[in-house]
């Protein structure tokens, strides 16, 4: 019923309402803007003057358009804006302005800042200037641009205690004498993201609404913006209402209206409204949500066995509905029966999350629940039952975990793991009380700077919104007291066989491993505690992306009734360099490949760090399989253990990429000595996922240190696979540590590659970066490399796809399009950040992936 009643609302002029005379005509808040050309490139003086217009305030990000439509050029161009100011408060106000280029202000007369310099981004800071609430002073802003980007703040500190330099608002200015304006004055979005307000200083006549919307531009967040139908306000006859046909979402930005002048548009009493070209905010609360956040809650929490390589027959998910309260450094845990937390989370979704609940960042946090232990899993303290085994699959960054009271495990670490065996904490017939405090500094400036990737709890541009607290999946399980923690599987491809290591079994207690094709057993072998041992695998059908084929395996650790019995499985794959008609070429089973991969984050809108569930975590995977991808790389993030599995499964080569320090800071030594620490747990946590071929302990400089040294203790931890000592080398203050497997080079928009070295392979391990906003599904431009037209995506994505080409004829051997979905304000994805809308034609780009892989193994034809 809405659709047949939406246009009614749009319908042509209305006679009821009769125009009325303008005599009550608004006070115009802005500024009168002069456009002028300079009589010299370089000569930063107003020679010619172009055009008169309206600006609403001095806060422009990038004044390129206005200048080039004001003046036809965006170079050497020079700007007057005249006007009046009128504070809110008595007293000393400092004012500040930043500019590319040159720029100098008057207030009320007095030169009060003069920075008329060739320079870009340099804050210049006025004496205090004694100012009286309620009284106009003139303002004069004088500014010129050179060349290339332009952009100008004016901002104020007003007077007394606590006040913050902010924009100086629209509202505190006032036209000069003389010039009239009668174009719109105040631009809003409103809450629901879904209706563009105009106000006018006067009333208006009721519009046509099809002609007008033709001679109306609106760009919002920086994407031009489907207009719906308009009409004027019933209750405001000087304010106009436009539908949006797609919600904008509600994370800052602002909305940029042009009109022509052509679209009919008139004031009540029929003089036509001018052209104008106005700016104001955005005022939408709506947010981006993935299609799955709807199947989220309390007992579908990521339901899934968390933990696909050690299957154990019995176990218990402990996600869901837990206390929450915020914490204090130094607070006693709240432990017993009468601390109760006054909120609720859903675990395991980060505190910032929607999805969580409680949707606000904490450094520090008290989460809290009770479990009770199955009487048939006969866990006993005694020695003559099983022990339980709690773990938590990921918690950022520092967690102190209790059970009745007692504490039974310490963690720092943000990406993996860590497991407590709570059997001797258990209270016979009792419920049990769980509490886990977490404190998760981030970026903070005082903070242990510990891996974070892209998290920030200031984000913007390529940084994001952080995750803190309990990201993954809580659980328990039973377990026999001799038993193995973690099933390491590596594959020989060539001796034909698996080396499996049951890490944890205690000295001496046999371990039995049985390969299974399918239901086949295809080899079986027995060794002792902890030591490595060759489970035969004949004839092997090997793993790659076209056939990811994996094989089941089942140890058995100990004898009779209190063995423990797991299942895993492993693929049989080898990845390497070797030298191939003379180039050095990553080489998977034998034969040269290309690895072509997009940079993937693993950010969601509603879940942060957390996928919103299981079929969410897989859904990118299988979205680089459609588009015929056979490599991604994992950016400065650790998944869960089933966004490996769904890797292996598919059939993808990860990279994986070590979650970097601050980028601006040099890691101190307590906070390297942990970077190490976790990057052994990483590697140790994924070696045995055939999936998984490269390391990547640094990228683009961010937080490095002894680059070297870091690429060869990887390999020291894992030989089997490639390391890539610093994603980027040549970018960004970056250092090559000069050793690993892989050069890797990074270029915006198009791929680069290293100079060879003789001994490493060379992959672009970034590029790319082509940004498109979808209008209802992008939020507000942060960050953007280039941008591209709608039409134009695949064409232009497929153009660099060519170059990507030429460069595996110069020896390279994979490369990463940046990126895979949009991530908050960084819209260069293939997918939007909510994915419901893919950018490409799907078709396309699998062809071209395919047609590269396949040629990149072959030498090329010379030229
Ligand atoms: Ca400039
Ligand atoms: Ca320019
Ligand atoms: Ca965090």
């Amino acid at each position: 019923m809405l659709a047949l009643l939406l246009p009614a609302l749009g319908a042509g002029p209305s006679a009821a309402t009769a125009a009325e005379p303008s005599a009550d005509r608004r006070a115009v808040h802005g500024l009168k803007g002069e456009y002028w050309t300079q009589s010299a490139s370089g000569a930063f003086d107003f020679d010619t003057l172009k055009a008169t217009a309206f600006d609403p305030a001095l806060d422009f990000d990038d004044l390129e358009p206005r200048l080039r439509e004001r003046t036809g050029q965006a170079d050497d161009v020079s700007v007057r804006w005249t006007g009046r100011l009128t504070p809110e408060k008595s007293g000393a106000h400092t004012f500040h302005i930043t500019g590319d280029n040159g720029f100098r202000l008057w207030i009320g007369g007095d030169l009060v800042i003069d920075h008329w310099v060739d320079d870009w981004d340099r804050e210049q800071t006025s004496d205090p200037v004694d100012l009286k609430a309620g009284q106009a002073y003139d303002i004069k802003v004088e500014y010129f641009e050179h060349y290339g980007g332009s952009n100008l703040h004016l901002r104020w500190t007003p007077p007394g205690d606590g006040a913050v330099k902010t924009a100086v608002p629209q509202s505190a200015f006032t036209l000069p004498d003389g010039f009239d304006y009668d174009g719109a004055t105040g631009v809003r979005v409103t809450a629901s993201g879904r209706t563009l307000r105009l106000d006018f200083p006067q009333r208006l006549a009721a519009p046509d609404p099809a002609r007008f919307r033709d001679h109306v531009r609106a760009v919002i967040g920086g994407a031009e913006w489907p207009l719906g139908t308009v009409r004027r306000d019933p209750r405001d006859a000087s304010r106009l209402l436009v539908r949006l046909q797609e919600p904008v979402v509600g994370q800052g930005g602002t909305a940029d209206v042009r009109y022509d002048g052509e679209g009919g548009l008139a004031a009540a009493d029929g003089r036509p409204v001018g052209a104008f070209w106005t700016a104001g905010d955005n005022g939408s609360t709506h947010q981006l949500t993935t299609r799955w956040a709807k199947d989220v809650g309390p007992r579908n929490a990521h339901p899934e066995y968390p933990r696909p390589q050690l299957r154990r027959e019995k176990w218990r998910n402990l996600n869901g509905t837990w206390q929450f309260a915020a914490a204090r450094k130094g607070e006693a845990p709240p432990v017993g029966a009468g601390r109760r937390l006054g909120e609720r989370i859903l675990v395991p979704y980060p505190v910032e999350s929607r999805l969580s609940g409680i949707e606000r960042h904490e450094e520090r946090m008290w989460y809290k629940r009770h479990f009770t232990v199955p009487a048939d899993w006969k866990v006993r303290p005694d020695g003559s039952g099983k022990r339980l085994r709690l773990h938590f699959d990921a918690v950022d960054w520092r967690a102190t975990v209790y059970v009745n009271g007692q504490r039974v495990a310490a963690h720092k670490g943000g990406y993996d793991r860590f497991t407590a065996d709570v059997t001797d904490a258990l209270r016979p017939g009792h419920r049990q009380e769980l509490v886990v405090g977490v404190h998760d500094p981030t970026d903070k400036p005082d903070g242990e700077n510990p891996p974070v990737g892209k998290q920030r709890l200031d984000p913007e541009g390529i940084w994001y919104t952080p995750s803190s607290g309990i990201w993954q999946t809580v659980w328990m399980e039973p377990v026999a007291a001799a038993h193995t923690t973690d099933v390491r599987t590596t594959p020989d491809i060539r001796r034909e066989h698996v080396t499996v290591t049951a890490r944890g079994v205690p000295d001496g207690v046999p371990v039995t491993a049985v390969a299974y094709d399918g239901k086949r057993e295809v080899g079986r072998a027995t060794g002792r505690g902890g030591n490595a041992f060759e489970v035969p695998v004949p004839d092997p059908r090997l793993w790659s992306p076209d056939d990811p084929h994996l094989y089941r395996l089942k140890v058995t650790v100990g004898a009779g009734r209190a063995a423990d019995r797991v299942e895993s499985y492993f693929g049989m794959r080898e990845i390497g360099v070797e030298t191939v008609d003379g180039q050095r070429r990553m080489v998977l089973n034998g034969a040269p490949v290309f690895s072509m991969a997009t940079l993937d984050q693993g950010f969601w809108p509603d879940g942060l760090h957390t996928a919103p569930t299981d079929e969410a975590l897989a859904y990118d995977l299988k979205a680089h399989k459609r588009m015929g991808f056979n490599s991604v790389r994992k950016h400065i993030k650790v998944e869960p253990d089933r966004w490996f599995y769904w890797a292996d499964r598919l059939g993808l080569l990860v990279w994986q990429d070590m979650p970097s320090m601050r980028s601006d800071r040099t890691p101190d030594a307590a906070a390297r000595a942990q970077y190490e620490r976790e990057m052994k747990r990483m590697i140790r946590q994924h070696d045995s996922h055939p999936s998984v071929i490269m390391w990547v302990t640094f990228n683009e400089g961010w937080g490095q240190y002894d680059q070297a040294r870091i690429a060869d203790y990887a390999k020291g931890l894992d030989p089997t696979r490639l390391v890539n000592n610093m994603s980027g080398h040549n970018c960004c203050g970056a250092v090559d540590g000069g050793n690993g497997d892989i050069s890797d080079a990074h270029g915006y928009p198009s791929p680069q590659l290293p100079e060879p070295d003789g001994r490493r392979a060379l992959v672009s391990g970034e590029y790319g970066g082509l940004g498109l906003a979808v209008p209802g599904h992008a939020w507000p431009v942060r960050h953007s490399y280039v941008g591209v037209r709608k039409e134009r995506f695949t064409d232009e994505y497929l153009a660099k796809l060519k170059e990507v080409g030429a460069l595996a004829c110069r020896g390279g051997t994979g490369a990463v399009y940046t990126q895979i979905s949009d991530v908050e304000g960084e819209l260069n994805g293939l997918l939007t950040y909510d994915r419901k809308v893919l950018k490409a034609d799907a078709g396309r780009l699998k062809r071209a992936h395919e047609a590269l892989i396949r040629d990149a193994g072959r030498p090329c034809a010379p030229g």
